[in-house]
């Protein structure tokens, strides 16, 4: 992928958080917030100079794998591989409807350049060291991406996953925690807080770089140090706002599975110009 200019990813980040407002009113349901809080991550690791990926070929064997863990925040993801050009633009609209390429989880049936069919939290860090441990037994240099939400983390799977990790020093994974302090209907801290979150990932042996999830700079110079980082996976713990970007939807727990209604849909475009 050509190397863009900070102005030029924020403005791409832009489009994909009004592709998600779009999506989702379309569909009259879907998951706005989660996707919303992502967008600069998935940005960034797509666009930013991060990830080894070629939209020309999809199937190239060196790639650098994506997955998507959070399966619910497909609308974030599916805008962009639109806007590279790896699946249809024209067709986002058309997400949650039956048949849809663009399913309400990530689906490799219905669209095979995705990596991993996900939404069923706490299996796709799993499926990331699997890949990132295959990638070293055929001697590639792939890396791989995998975006965890913070509810998610919640799921003894992925402490299972983190253990294994450090242990057989997957130093190729790169573990993406989407920190927007909500989960389904509430607020993680109200539920099942996280805190003391670096520590504990330091305790389980991964590198640990905590930062703003929403500041493209710091994610491209995270990613960077994680790319030179041997013998211990790194976990990005990023600080990110659900809803970002629309007024009413940032911080709201009702945003985490309501779609906007036509007027929202409307203030939101509005708000995102
Ligand atoms: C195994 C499993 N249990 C429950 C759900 C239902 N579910 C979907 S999203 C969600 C909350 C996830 O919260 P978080 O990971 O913080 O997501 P985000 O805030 O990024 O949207 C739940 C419980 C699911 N998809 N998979
Ligand atoms: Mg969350």
């Amino acid at each position: 992928m050509p190397k863009h200019s900070l102005e030029e990813l924020q403005a791409i980040a832009k489009r994909v958080r009004r592709a998600i407002v779009q999506m989702t009113g379309a569909a009259k349901s879907g998951h706005p917030g989660g996707s919303l809080s992502q967008v600069e991550i998935l940005v960034t690791l797509f666009f930013g100079g991060v990830m080894r990926h070629d939209p020309a070929h999809p199937e190239w064997a060196e790639r650098d794998r994506f997955i998507l863990s959070k399966g619910h925040g497909c609308p974030a993801l599916y805008a962009v591989l639109a806007e590279a050009g790896y699946a249809p633009i024209d067709q986002l609209n058309t997400l949650r409807k039956l048949g849809s390429i663009y399913q309400g989880h990530p689906d490799k049936r219905f669209l095979p350049v995705l990596e991993a069919s996900t939404g069923s939290l706490g299996q796709g860090l799993s499926i990331g060291l699997g890949m990132a441990l295959a990638g070293r037994l055929d001697a590639r240099p792939m890396r791989v991406y995998v975006v965890l939400g913070d509810g998610e983390i919640q799921e003894g799977q992925i402490w299972e996953a983190a253990m294994f990790g450090a242990y057989h020093r997957v130093d190729n994974l790169v573990a993406i925690v989407d920190y927007n302090k909500l989960q389904l209907d509430g607020f993680i801290k109200d539920i099942m807080e996280l805190e003391p979150l670096v520590a504990k990932w330091q305790a389980f042996g991964w590198h640990v770089i905590e930062l703003n999830g929403h500041d493209i700079p710091a994610l491209q110079a995270a990613f960077a140090e994680a790319a030179t980082l041997k013998g211990k996976p790194t976990v990005i713990i990023a600080h990110t706002i659900k809803g970002k970007g629309v007024s009413f939807m940032e911080n709201s727990p009702k945003f985490h599975g309501v779609a906007p209604t036509k007027d929202e849909v409307a203030q939101a475009l509005k708000e995102l110009e």
